[in-house]
């Protein structure tokens, strides 16, 4: 029988625009600070005349594209697309609020009821305390190509830079060495790339006073995912960016074993790495990392060499946590996009495999098809031990309204629903499109809001915010 967690408060969004995203922002005292963000995320770039990810169309049309997808080549003219003007890619605003949604301060013009399309926007901010005044910065993209710090007490903008070009959509900070203003920003594409450059590049490393210090291709590009963390146990950050891990002065330490190079940009895009996961980062160097690489699942030690792989529909994610109920060690629990889901330990043995229901409280919206047409850069959350029995739980959001389940894929806790929860937060989407990138469907963040070392869960759309705990 599954709990229901408690309802213990409910947030209008609506005065912050519309977001697409929210991050949340620690607070060097007292409960942390969620940023609401209000952007396009990747197609800010005009790379993207058009958006063309969408469902497949009906009939005839419909059918073709979905051979010419399969075949693995592009034919824009046979998705259904939706054009992206101007007004669209320059859509940017940011509200901090504290965590009962109260505003402390807003950047950008909120674009209220305007509707938009925005994707991958969860990699377009970090922060760290840049200039050493005991305060973190924010750094983002405010404007294609556009890198700005800004205050986090303010908004204030205290700092900017141009990037290359205007396809730049992930920000990582790493502390890379022993002054206390000595830091390294990764600004890096991850997805369409402008000639000469494959596919998610490139990346450039820039200091704490965004001064370049250097621009370079890694093979199969950033993909969406890359991981700061000490890798060799020097007390100094390095990136691990796509399959690459880079040294804390940018220098390549190595390639993933069998990803070392590669000069097609469709075969780049075909193995992307989506998400990754260190295991066991406290090691000292002993550490193994997991990636979900598209059209495999990956471990890799901390050299580079594969320990093993598997074969995948479409691997688009991968959670660790203590997911077995009869053992307190870790395991991973893989998303292959909404077509399956499975719970492998760290030896890749599979111990369970199953496709977790969508969930519609009020019924499906009338502008989502069928369940499987959403594809989220965050499907899933980690919910550490909320049952306190030592199991976590993973949060699953990516068809509908979230609820947690075990490893096995079996319901624990449920989020009990309001009203607003059943609202259509549009009355439509451009036909055949995913409807999350329009803002149907719901977000997760886990996080201890009320430090009382037990996490609390934040579900959002675009419109509202639902806080829940387990009593
Ligand atoms: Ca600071
Ligand atoms: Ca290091
Ligand atoms: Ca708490």
């Amino acid at each position: 029988m599954a709990e229901e967690a408690e309802l213990i408060k409910e947030i209008d969004l609506s005065g912050f625009g519309g977001i697409s995203e929210a991050f949340v922002i620690p607070e060097k005292k007292g409960p942390p600070g969620i940023l609401c963000l209000q952007t396009a995320g990747i197609f800010m770039s005009s790379i993207y005349p058009q958006m063309i990810r969408g469902m497949y169309g009906e009939g005839f049309k419909g059918y073709l594209s979905k051979v010419i997808k399969s075949l693995n080549i592009t034919i824009p003219s046979l998705y259904p697309f939706h054009y992206l003007n101007k007004a669209d890619r320059d859509l940017f605003c940011m509200t901090m609020t504290n965590w009962e949604g109260i505003q402390k301060w807003q950047f950008g013009k909120v674009n209220h009821d305007k509707y938009y399309c925005s994707h991958q926007g969860e990699s377009l901010v970090d922060y760290a305390d840049l200039n050493n005044d005991g305060v973190d910065e924010l750094v983002t993209i405010f404007a294609p190509g556009r890198l700005g710090v800004f205050s986090v007490e303010s908004g204030r903008l205290l700092n900017e830079c141009k990037l290359p070009s205007d396809n730049f959509s992930l920000v990582r900070i790493a502390k890379t060495g022993l002054d206390e203003t000595n830091w390294t920003i990764l600004a890096g594409v991850t997805e369409a790339a402008y000639p000469p450059h494959t596919y998610g590049n490139p990346l450039v490393l820039l200091d704490n006073d965004l001064n370049i210090l250097a621009e370079y291709d890694i093979p199969y590009g950033l993909g969406h995912t890359v991981l700061v963390f000490d890798a060799d146990g020097d007390g100094f950050e390095e990136f691990l960016a796509g399959y690459t891990l880079l040294d804390h002065n940018g220098k390549i330490i190595w390639a993933a074993e069998g990803l070392e190079k590669c000069d097609s940009y469709l075969e780049a895009a075909r193995k992307h790495a989506d998400c990754s996961i260190i295991i066991d980062p406290t090691s000292k160097g002993q550490w193994k990392v997991a990636i979900a690489g598209s059209d495999r699942l990956y471990l890799f030690n901390n050299q580079g060499i594969k320990l093993w792989e598997c074969e995948a529909i479409h691997s688009q994610y991968v959670l660790l946590g203590k997911f077995d109920k009869n053992s307190r060690c870790d395991y991973l629990f893989h998303l292959q996009c909404r077509q399956k889901m499975e719970l492998l330990d760290i030896d890749g043995r599979q111990l369970w495999e199953g496709k977790l229901p969508a969930n519609w409280p009020g019924g499906r919206p009338a502008a989502v098809p069928n369940d499987d047409c959403f594809h989220m850069g965050s499907p899933a959350s980690v919910w550490h031990d909320p049952l306190e029995n030592g199991n976590d739980l993973i949060i699953y959001n990516e068809a509908g309204w979230p609820y947690a389940v075990n490893g096995y894929g079996e319901l624990c806790v449920t989020f009990r629903c309001t009203e607003s929860t059943k609202e259509d937060i549009r009355k439509s989407i451009p036909k055949n499109h995913r409807p999350d990138d329009f803002g149907y469907g719901y977000r997760c963040l886990v996080l201890d809001l009320d430090l009382d070392s037990k996490e609390e869960v934040i579900i959002y759309n675009r419109n509202r915010a639902w806080i829940y705990k387990l009593t």
